[in-house]
């Protein structure tokens, strides 16, 4: 079976509820794996939360829950998110599942049986918010650690230790052999430099349970637990193991979980057939987190025995009105809350049009409200309702015979909006699609249809423009389908047409045939009181 096309998202901490951030992310991943599919790749998309670690310990403790319990009101929370962001994701990871938990433990006992993990005693800071030890290299020029490291304590520990050290050459080698392997490139540098600059100390792996209980515990020694991100990264992992991805089979962590934790496929929707899924094509991740999966993650894997991923995608950050999000100030933006009262598709394409995906970003309400009122509702709203509501009138919704005065100028913009999808830039592909939204609004006000109308011996002229009206609002459908699934579904309805407009290929000029007959126009992006 051939392989799919694997992309996934960060795991977000279930320790709040969600924000535009953790929003942005999974919808930048879901428009990928749309593109994909469109294109005609076989694709599987993974999304899900990490539910370990110190913060959602911290957290239950605050709501006086035990962490499991805590953790599936959490869960469902931001499972409602996945399912308001119409994510197409084929699976939903939660890092309690028993079929993640199996993988984690065959992995470290593995790691730990070739001597790539140790025991050892340390001495020396700890930062309690980020859960990490760190050295004097840690501390700024003024002599204090970060404020980001929180509270910073001394503590003296044994640990078990997953060795970098040796392991900084060959990842050097690998990441300037493959370029696209972490995009953008002002991350690639950043990583780069950091790896030429520092050398890298052994990672601590595990907590001991005295410390922190909330983690899945190490099998060979029942004082500790999992550190979260040793935990965490193994998700891009399990899931694919737990489904029998055939590219695994031969990996010693994945027999002896399915030895010790068979039957290990659990996934709600697994499909007959296991897929092949291995190595991910994507992760799509923040800015934040790129030294932990374009340096712990790739070494974790070659010690594993795993082909490393192919691209880590990294995002910017979301300020709201040029400040930090946080709970605690309450700036912050709820895409439940905007999806709810805007429409969902009006998120996604605020979020995927502002940004392109490397760049930080900053939410301003009236940018979303202009954005809304002036590339939705004026610019794609209205064409697609004139379109329609003329064919409507004029011709009684029968498409009259095909034209293809626009074909040409539409060929030059889908090859464009391919070529974009292919490169993963959603943002240009966007402006691209719209230039043809704007083309299509000058076609209607220099070809006049409602003054075509009036004179009868215009009748075939005003065939002519209706035809292309039409079948440019259809193609704009396929084009928007893998950014705004909703909004496109809509388009193909009031089109009358039955089929979902989601293969690329359906982009070709003249599907809509003379005497079909279409449905009801209706406006897709009501304008709003102010
Ligand atoms: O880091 N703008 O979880 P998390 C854009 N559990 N993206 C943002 C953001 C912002 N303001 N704030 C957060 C974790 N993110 C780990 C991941 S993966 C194996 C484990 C992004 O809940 C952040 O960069 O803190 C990350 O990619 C994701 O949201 C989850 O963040």
């Amino acid at each position: 079976m051939s392989k799919r096309f694997y992309i996934t998202t960060a795991i977000d901490y279930v320790n709040g509820s969600p924000h535009v951030g953790n929003a942005y992310e999974k919808v930048v991943a879901d428009t990928i794996a749309r593109s994909r599919r469109s294109l005609g790749q076989e694709t599987f998309f993974l999304t899900g939360v990490d539910e370990h670690g110190q913060k959602v310990q911290q957290a239950a403790a605050a709501e006086s829950k035990e962490p499991q319990v805590y953790c599936d009101e959490l869960a469902t929370i931001w499972q409602a998110l996945a399912k308001k962001l119409e994510l197409s994701n084929d699976d939903f990871i939660r890092t309690t599942q028993p079929r993640h938990e199996a993988i984690v433990k065959a992995i470290v006992s593995q790691l730990h049986a070739s001597g790539h993990i140790y025991k050892a005693t340390y001495e020396g800071y700890y930062s309690l918010k980020e859960e990490t030890f760190l050295t004097e290299k840690d501390r700024g020029p003024d002599g204090k650690f970060d404020p980001a490291y929180g509270e910073v304590v001394r503590l003296k520990e044994d640990n078990y230790y997953f060795r970098l050290k040796d392991q900084q050459a060959w990842l050097i080698d690998y990441i300037e052999r493959n370029p696209s392997f972490i995009h953008p490139e002002s991350r690639r540098n950043e990583t780069l430099g950091f790896l030429k600059t520092r050398e890298l100390e052994d990672l601590c792996i595990t907590r001991p349970t005295a410390r922190l209980s909330w983690g899945i515990p190490l099998p060979f020694d029942p004082n500790y637990v999992n550190w979260v991100w040793f935990d965490a990264l193994v998700n891009y992992i399990s899931v694919p193991a737990a489904l029998g991805d055939p590219a695994l089979a031969n990996l010693p962590f994945v027999q002896s979980a399915v030895r010790s934790h068979a039957p290990t496929r659990q996934a709600p929707h697994a499909p007959p057939a296991p897929p092949s899924l291995w190595p991910p094509d994507i992760h799509v991740i923040g800015k934040d987190i790129v030294k932990f999966h374009a340096i712990y993650w790739p070494i974790m894997l070659k010690a594993m025995g795993a082909s490393l991923p192919k691209q880590i995608l990294a995002h910017g950050f979301w300020q709201k009105d040029g400040e930090k999000i946080s709970k605690t100030t309450g700036n912050t933006v709820d895409p439940i809350a905007v999806a709810d009262e805007w429409g969902v598709d009006a998120f996604r394409f605020y979020v995927l049009r502002e940004l392109d995906i490397g760049p930080d970003g900053n939410w301003t309400d009236a940018g979303f409200r202009s954005r809304y009122q002036d590339e939705l509702a004026h610019d794609l709203g209205n064409l697609v309702n004139r379109s329609l509501s003329m064919l409507n009138r004029y011709r009684n919704g029968v498409v009259p015979t095909a034209s293809n005065e626009l074909a040409a100028e539409v060929e030059k913009i889908t090859s464009a909006t391919k070529a974009h999808l292919e490169q993963n830039e959603l943002q240009a592909a966007l402006q691209t699609i719209w230039s043809l939204v704007r083309r299509g609004n000058q076609y209607v006000d220099h070809t006049a249809p409602f003054k075509l109308a009036k004179d009868p011996a215009q009748g075939p002229r005003l065939d002519e423009v209706l035809y292309n009206l039409a079948e440019l609002c259809r193609i704009l459908a396929v084009l928007l389908w893998p950014f705004l699934p909703s909004t496109a579904s809509k388009i193909y309805a009031q089109l009358g047409l039955n089929a979902a407009p989601d293969k690329f290929d359906a982009t070709r000029w003249g599907g809509l045939e003379q005497g079909h007959t279409i449905g009801t126009p209706a406006a897709l992006f009501p304008l709003k009181e102010e």
